[in-house]
């Protein structure tokens, strides 16, 4: 079968990005009860963790589009081993919050994989066919396949949102920019404890000619998903019965 492709041009700063949606994935990053949710690993650090609940109605929407496109996508959870062989000291140690990491608490050990907290939230849940990164970091390539899933699959361009839009989030789009993928961060898909940081964030990731990437809105990608003929969406629709 003779794979078509097309790019669709989608409005963003510092200047719009032709986006082949048949090369694009979706990264939602560590959109999990740990952070959003009370008795968690962020709550633990003192954090108002209320802050983040606005990202997740821009991400399910943008979810629900690219799985309609039928587009790659990828979920990834910051998390470590039940014997903490790979989570360092020095991240263990670090500050004075009311809960370690491993420590028990309200939704199981804290930042564990396998436990409750651990998990992504039941509106954004991984489906079937879906990617889910398990990643000690803050960056999800450090210690992942995220790597060789992206080369796998002939990826180039990256659709970025979760949490948190300082930490986590940028950390990855540095270490996707370093190793040539291009990002498009998903502004309203992004959230911080920080509002200030999580404005800082985006700025700094499209500032100097877009020095880490570009940042547009859910609703722009969406549209242009939805208004999108590419190949993986025509087959999509082909495979749904639809006539076109
Ligand atoms: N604390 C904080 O803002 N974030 C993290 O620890 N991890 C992620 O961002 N996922």
């Amino acid at each position: 079968m003779a794979v078509t492709t097309d790019t669709t041009l989608v409005a963003a700063e510092p200047a719009p990005i032709d986006v082949d949606l048949t090369s694009t994935a979706l990264l939602i990053i560590d959109m999990q009860r740990d952070f959003m949710e009370p008795g968690g690993f962020g709550e633990t650090l003192g954090n108002d963790v209320s802050q983040l609940a606005r990202a997740v109605a821009p991400i399910a929407a943008l979810l629900a589009a690219a799985r309609g496109n039928g587009m790659t996508v990828i979920h990834t959870r910051e998390g470590h081993l039940p014997d903490l062989s790979d989570a360092p000291p020095a991240k263990i140690e670090r500050g004075a919050p009311s809960l370690r990491i491993g420590d028990p608490g309200p939704m199981g050990r804290v930042l564990i994989r396998g436990e409750a907290g651990h998990d992504i939230i039941p509106e954004l849940y991984p489906v079937e066919g879906e990617i889910v990164i398990d990643k000690p970091g803050k960056g999800a390539f450090y210690a992942t396949t995220l790597g060789a899933d992206l080369k796998a699959r002939e990826i180039d361009t990256l659709l970025v949102c979760g949490v948190t839009t300082e930490v986590c989030v940028n950390t990855t789009v540095r270490e996707a920019n370093d190793r040539g993928y291009r990002c498009i961060v998903i502004a309203d898909g992004c959230a911080s404890y920080f509002p200030e940081f999580h404005e800082m964030g985006l700025k700094m990731i499209k500032a100097q000619g877009g020095i880490f990437g570009w940042v547009t809105d859910s609703a722009v990608v969406i549209d242009a998903i939805n208004n999108s003929e590419s190949a993986v969406g025509t087959f999509n629709r082909i495979a749904a019965g639809a006539s076109r």
